[in-house]
């Protein structure tokens, strides 16, 4: 016991009723929500990093937060592992995920790097033997250290290129060990800050490569999780290369990928791309891609990935409507990509910010599960296409362009606009909030 958390109870669902603050109001694990537990459908992970390694820095202003195990060595290490395995226990969140450089200490080279990993490895494998938190997917911080600073896979030299497949290799066999579900890529600075300097066409081509080298290594040692991309549009570089679901799909397309790798797709990055989160879900699933998500929150007049805990359980209801449509979750989940504000310092901000956030998604799936399983929206929704359904509809996608036209004359067409009834939706989308 790291006695950081002490005073604060084990989280229970109370009900919507309940002013504890240390409660749950909607996520209820064992309620039943489209024929699972919530627990299974929501699969929710608390992010290693936000919680347990981000000190507080803006780019104003340096640590605010202090945390016991804040410093360097093993010793520390292993006290964040025990201090985050207590916060998942409190919780009682069923995943976790991690950076390498979240839970080892950096070494003075790859090696002792290596060597810590594998150290930490072991012990949070020990400690997953004795509490409930399992890896929703592990990653590897190809960021922070300036070694990456003209990227990891699209590095103009080729040396960082295998010092990245040295990282990558190291985490994903982390990964595989710890029974991860998930392998994430996150391009991190796969992108570039002005084209002056920068082959375009030559950095594209190798992160294609070696996103095939990690599937291909994936497939040797027998990793069975998805391998994730997660498209971001900018930030740390003015231009990523996986700016969104879109150019993330014609990329894995271009590689023959696309059987291969999925999507984890966060909210805050669907914004920067002038999206809306729903939509990117809905393209990944429309696409066959959709693999997890990053839930967190954006501030809507920064332009940065503020990466706040969710609070708005009608805007995340969009989201939660398309995953249950499309299926739920296989090996993905919602994973906390969110972080305290720098002014929230204890111990019971890190503990409700994710109350919080349960809460909010909890709140949101059982709104879009009764919209969807009313089926009233999907009705209407299929009602608007019901012309396809015809045979004349169907043999005209089979045919040429010259038969779709003469159809025109044949048949006398003329067409006759109808409502797209977007309010009429809207009210009833309310309706279930
Ligand atoms: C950064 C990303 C990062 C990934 C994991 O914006 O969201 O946190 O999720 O590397
Ligand atoms: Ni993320
Ligand atoms: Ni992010």
């Amino acid at each position: 016991m790291t006695g950081y958390f002490d005073g604060i109870p084990a989280i229970r669902y109370e009900g919507p009723q309940s002013t504890n603050e240390f409660a749950f109001r909607w996520y209820n694990p064992d309620e039943i929500v489209m024929g699972k537990r919530m627990e299974d459908q929501l699969r929710f992970a608390v992010a290693y990093w936000h919680s347990f390694a981000y000190q507080g820095g803006d780019p104003f202003g340096g640590q605010t937060f202090e945390r016991p195990w804040f410093g360097d060595g093993m010793a520390k290490a292993r006290l964040k592992a025990d201090a985050a395995f207590e916060l998942f226990d409190i919780l009682g969140a069923p995943f976790y995920a991690f950076h390498d450089a979240d839970m080892r200490p950096e070494g003075a080279t790859f090696a002792e790097s290596k060597r810590n990993l594998d150290e930490m490895v072991d012990y949070i494998a020990g400690k997953q033997a004795t509490h409930k938190a399992r890896l929703l997917w592990g990653t590897a911080n190809m960021f922070t250290n300036r070694r990456w600073m003209s990227g990891a896979a699209t590095n103009p030299d080729p040396d960082v290129y295998a010092y990245a497949a040295a990282t990558v290799k190291a985490n994903l066999d982390a990964t595989h060990k710890l029974g991860g579900a998930n392998y994430v890529l996150w391009g991190g600075r796969e992108g570039y800050e002005t084209l002056l300097n920068t082959d375009l066409g030559a950095e594209r081509a190798h992160a294609g490569r070696f996103l095939q080298q990690v599937v291909e290594y994936k497939h040797k040692i027998g990793f069975k999780g998805a391998i994730l991309i997660e498209p971001k549009p900018q930030e740390p570089s003015k231009h990523q290369y996986d700016f969104d679901v879109a150019t993330v799909y014609g990329f894995l397309k271009d590689f023959g990928l696309e059987g291969e790798v999925q999507l984890n797709i966060e909210q805050g990055h669907a914004i920067l791309a002038g999206h809306t989160f729903e939509h990117e879900i809905a393209l990944a699933s429309a696409l066959g891609i959709f693999g997890s998500i990053d839930m967190n929150r954006n501030d809507y007049q920064s332009g940065w990935d503020t990466d706040q805990f969710p609070n708005n359980h009608a805007e995340k209801a969009l989201a939660f409507y398309e995953i249950l449509k499309a299926g739920g979750y296989t090996t993905g989940g919602t994973n906390f990509d969110a972080k305290l504000r720098r002014q929230s310092l204890d111990a019971e901000d890190l503990v409700l910010g994710h109350v919080g956030g349960m809460d909010t998604c909890a709140r949101a799936l059982k709104c879009a599960a009764a919209l969807l399983e009313s089926g009233e929206l999907e009705a209407i929704r299929k009602d608007r296409y019901a012309g396809w359904n015809g045979k004349a509809a169907e043999d005209m996608l089979k045919g040429t362009l010259e038969a779709a036209a003469a159809r025109v004359t044949a048949e006398g067409i003329e067409p006759q606009p109808r409502s797209g009834r977007q309010e009429r939706l809207e009210n009833l989308w309310n309706r279930y909030l």
